[in-house]
């Protein structure tokens, strides 16, 4: 049966592999699919569609040139522009524009994470009856094998790669992907009955899911983020808990014992599992004396000492207890969990250690991209801390800087357009000097810098202000660092000359 004019697109029930549970996939073919955006989502979710016999059409608000050039740096497989490859493939493109016009004709809108879910063309298309799904709603259905969600503020991205990379040191055949920069939908064809896709998710593509449901769903934590967009902490969270809110009895969900929000509106299907920094847990993984251990309805399984975990932070502690849970979970036993958290290296722009210059350490959190994230970056040192902070400001509380800022830092370099916010919520709590931009927050940071002290670029605000996205930050960070090491070197072979 085909979807008509702008009814809802129809279901088709398809067979999950792995339970009796029938999972509802789709028939796209014929479907005429509307996708907002055209950067790594909006690309692969148009593949994906065009390749299943839909009639596909992208719009983009930038215009076409501003796509291609930012394409390159976005784009994992090299194709240097998005709009030529997709025409190529019969999909209509449409940039620099709205395109409202379009909206009322689709059988499904997708639209890709950076676009509000509350645009008034979307409200009106959901109205009328129109699907809309995020890209992840839509990769759900066809993905086969299990599926790991994780989601929370902060450590998604760290915990789903110290995950894959268990499974995979297990020889496990882990998929990895999500939010952490290669859509879901792009790991679909690579997806079988035996594979386990390792995803992470954020609340916004969390927010357009209709029947998404992971075997196992992880919440890692819930503190202020995206406020700008979702309008409420309340939201928020609300979104959050959409990770598991379809998951049934046969389902696992490990949440946090020690995060505040943790306990509340627990799942009602899925087996709980909790970790645990601080006491000990009948079902999950907790610290005990120093040590990792594992339980499962008090079968406990010791795991390493917590001095192994090669990861600096408590906040990276409880991402290894969480993605350890997960991993026996996925079947792994517990001294090849631990060889795995061992031989974890850490995450490019996560506290990444990026280069130790007259005896100054510098470090790249650049994800630190919220409040909570840039407290836990600066908690993780006991060294003075030179911290550079600012950015595009998405209605954070920099406040609860404050205390941190007096016990950890010496000094905050502020950059980007947060940086007036930050100055005055901040101020008498460390000394403060506004850079304006990266470059030059790196040279004053330098400049101020003693041998044993840390210079920390940890900008609790997004990149948009400046950058393309947050790995770009982080890398032109790296490349000022570098640069800084060039001059340093250059100089001595002069002096020496
Ligand atoms: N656009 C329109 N119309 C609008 C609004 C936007 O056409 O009204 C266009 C924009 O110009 C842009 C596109 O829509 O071209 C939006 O793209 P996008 O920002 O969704 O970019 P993607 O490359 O698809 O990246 C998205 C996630 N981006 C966001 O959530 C903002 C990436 O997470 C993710 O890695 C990727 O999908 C693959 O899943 C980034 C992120 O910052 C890293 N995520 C947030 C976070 O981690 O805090 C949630």
């Amino acid at each position: 049966m085909k979807a008509q004019g702008n009814e809802a697109i129809v279901e088709i029930v398809g067979q999950n592999s792995h339970d009796r549970y029938v999972k509802p996939t789709v028939d796209l073919a014929g479907r005429r699919i509307l996708i907002i955006g055209l950067a790594r989502t909006g690309f692969a979710t148009a593949q994906f569609c065009a390749a299943r016999g839909a009639q596909v059409t992208v719009v983009e608000e930038r215009h076409e040139s501003d796509v291609a050039s930012i394409a390159p740096g976005l784009d994992a497989h090299g194709i240097p522009d998005y709009a030529q490859h997709l025409r190529a493939r019969g999909v209509s493109v449409q940039c620099g524009g709205k395109f409202t016009e379009l909206f009322a004709e689709a059988n499904l809108i997708i639209p890709s994470p950076g676009v509000p879910a509350n645009l008034p063309e979307i409200t009106r298309a959901r109205e009328a009856g129109i699907t809309v799904w995020s890209e992840i709603e839509l990769a759900w259905r066809f993905l086969r094998g299990r599926l790991f969600a994780v989601t929370g503020s902060n450590g998604k991205t760290t915990t789903v790669s110290l995950l894959g990379h268990i499974l995979r040191q297990a020889q496990l055949p882990a998929l990895v992907g999500g939010n952490i920069g290669t859509p879901l939908i792009s790991l679909v064809d690579e997806s079988s009955d035996n594979t386990i896709a390792v995803a992470e998710a954020s609340t916004f593509q969390l927010e357009l899911t209709e029947a998404f449901r992971p075997d196992v769903a992880i919440l890692l934590n819930i503190t202020p983020d995206h406020l700008d967009r979702h309008g409420s902490f309340e939201e928020y969270s609300r979104l959050k808990r959409c990770i598991f809110a379809n998951q049934r009895e046969t389902d696992e969900t490990i949440l946090n014992a020690d995060d505040p929000g943790g306990g509340e509106d627990l799942p009602e299907c899925p087996r709980i599992g909790w970790f645990s920094r601080k006491h000990p847990v009948l079902r999950g993984a907790y610290i005990r004396s120093g040590e990792i251990v594992l339980s499962d309805n008090g079968v406990e399984m010791p795991l390493m000492s917590r001095e192994e975990v090669p990861l600096p932070g408590a906040h990276n502690l409880e991402n290894v207890l969480a993605a350890s849970f997960a991993a026996h979970l996925a079947g792994v036993a517990p001294d090849a969990i631990a060889s795995g958290v061992r031989s974890f290296t850490a995450v490019e722009h996560r506290l990444e250690f990026v280069a130790e210059i007259g005896g100054i350490r510098f470090y790249n959190d650049s994800k630190a991209t919220n409040v909570d994230a840039a407290l836990k970056a600066l908690e993780s040192f006991t060294q003075p801390v030179h911290i550079i902070l600012g950015g595009k400001d998405k209605g954070g509380d920099f406040i609860a800087l404050r205390a941190p800022l007096c016990r950890h830092a010496c000094r905050a370099i502020l950059i980007g357009n947060a940086a007036g916010k930050i100055a005055r919520q901040i101020d008498g709590a460390v000394s403060i000097e506004i850079a304006g931009t990266l470059d030059a927050a790196v040279t004053l940071a330098f400049a101020g810098a003693h041998p044993g002290e840390i210079i920390l670029l940890a900008p609790a605000c997004a990149s948009f202000d400046q950058f393309q996205n947050f790995e770009h930050r982080g890398r032109v960070f790296k490349q000022l660092v570098a640069g800084l090491h060039q001059n340093l070197m250059a100089d001595s072979l002069v002096r020496k000359g």
